[in-house]
């Protein structure tokens, strides 16, 4: 199938669908251009995904299209962060390419928080 456009939907993407609204998501924040919500495997008390309303591979490409879009799921982040209670203390995470452990291609950052959490990530 032909990709779309970066920025578009796209037909196949998982978060494209969740944005949509046709796949169901427990969204605990959200924004004129960003949507966060609870990841199904959480790897703490506190795992919530923030991403982008508009389609991109990942974060580089969103950089790239939208700069102040990455700006802005920062900001959706810290907005998460202080209602999940983590007085400050949380990871943010993106990981890019199939050999980071990226699994879904439409950006997203991972927010954890709520237990101590090691360095060097595994
Ligand atoms: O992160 C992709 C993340 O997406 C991974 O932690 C599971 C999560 N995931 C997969 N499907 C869903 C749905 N349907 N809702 C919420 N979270 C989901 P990556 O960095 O690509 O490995």
């Amino acid at each position: 199938m032909t990709e779309a456009p970066t920025g578009q939907p796209q037909a196949d993407c998982l978060f494209c669908k969740i944005v949509a609204g046709e796949i169901p998501a427990t969204v605990v924040a959200e924004t004129a251009t960003t949507l966060a919500f609870r990841d199904v495997s959480p790897q703490a008390p506190t795992h919530v995904l923030v991403v982008p309303r508009s389609h991109h591979e990942n974060a580089a490409a969103v950089a790239e299209a939208e700069p102040g879009v990455v700006a802005d799921l920062f900001t959706t982040a810290r907005a998460v962060a202080e209602a999940e209670g983590l007085g400050g203390d949380y990871r943010t995470v993106f990981n890019t390419g199939a050999g980071a452990g990226q699994t879904v291609f439409h950006a997203h950052l991972h927010v954890l928080g709520g237990r101590p959490l090691n360095w060097p990530p595994g």
